[in-house]
């Protein structure tokens, strides 16, 4: 199952959604807009968000609703230009009542996928992916180009399976560490990567890094000057390792649903 956000995770997310835009600004030379169409492969020119209605539907399956996720998914939206809403009722009832209001673009998150459904055609965008592609794209932006770079992914889950299979795309030289040698063994197998068998070295090894894990990161493993691609939560670092790199990416939720609402818009709304 994948990590799970937590009521203390989300809570500061609205309040924080233009200090985290000006940090990709800063760090990846992106806003968060153009940041999300570059991990869908578009630019902003070619896409027109106004005016796109959205419903985010609250999920009370498994664990429950998460205090406050609804409404920073739907400020994020609102953030790229589009019109969004929670809706009123959770559940089926809620994404009957998006459905109902017209909503172009819906989203629902239960303990197990998140996902936005574009409405028009049936077509979904996923969080893993879309995650996997903003942080990759913001490692991009830090880094200056992924071509010929090495590049260390954390975690052989669904973020970084799918983080590792974009980066050999652009020909980055990836290598692989997961406590669980087997998902590192199935992950290289499929994608032709190397795996790593000591964190230690691996880290201290690179300078760039896409963690996609949920363990914390000692300082003493980060290599002076390294830049970390880190859609893992909880946040790993503590302020001596923070102090090592050159930057951190993180947030718990902004990049990966910005992607998934400009994804979702783009089955529908890319222009001729
Ligand atoms: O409030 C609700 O509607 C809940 N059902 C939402 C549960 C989200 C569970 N997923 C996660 O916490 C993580 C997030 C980082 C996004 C993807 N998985």
């Amino acid at each position: 199952m994948m990590t799970r956000l937590t009521d203390d995770m989300v809570k500061d997310i609205i309040a924080s959604l233009g200090s985290t835009d000006r940090m990709l600004v800063s760090l990846t030379g992106m806003n968060t807009l153009e940041l999300a169409c570059d991990a869908v492969g578009i630019t902003p020119d070619m896409i027109d968000l106004r005016g796109i209605r959205v419903g985010v539907v609250p999920v009370t399956s498994g664990l429950g609703v998460i205090r406050k996720f609804s409404e920073s998914v739907a400020e994020i939206v609102r953030n790229l230009g589009m019109e969004s809403a929670v809706t009123e009722a959770s559940d089926v009832a809620g994404l009957a009542e998006a459905l109902s209001a017209g909503c172009e673009i819906v989203f629902m998150a239960d303990d197990v996928q998140f996902i936005a459904v574009n409405t028009k055609n049936g077509r979904h965008s996923d969080n893993s992916f879309s995650t996997a592609a903003g942080y990759v794209s913001a490692l991009k932006g830090a880094a200056g180009g992924l071509a010929d770079r090495k590049v260390l992914v954390l975690g052989a889950g669904r973020v970084g399976g799918t983080a590792a299979e974009l980066m050999v795309s652009m020909h980055a030289e990836v290598t692989v560490y997961d406590t669980d040698r087997k998902k590192s063994e199935d992950l290289s197998r499929r994608v032709g990567i190397k795996i790593a068998d000591d964190l230690g070295d691996a880290l201290l090894s690179h300078d760039l890094v896409f963690n996609a894990s949920p363990a914390p990161i000692s300082s003493d493993n980060i290599r002076e000057g390294s830049v970390f691609s880190s859609p893992g939560i909880p946040f790993p670092f503590d302020d001596t390792g923070i102090k090592k790199t050159k930057a951190i990416i993180h947030d718990p939720l902004d990049i990966g649903a910005a992607v998934m609402a400009v994804q979702s818009a783009s089955f529908s709304r890319l222009k001729p």
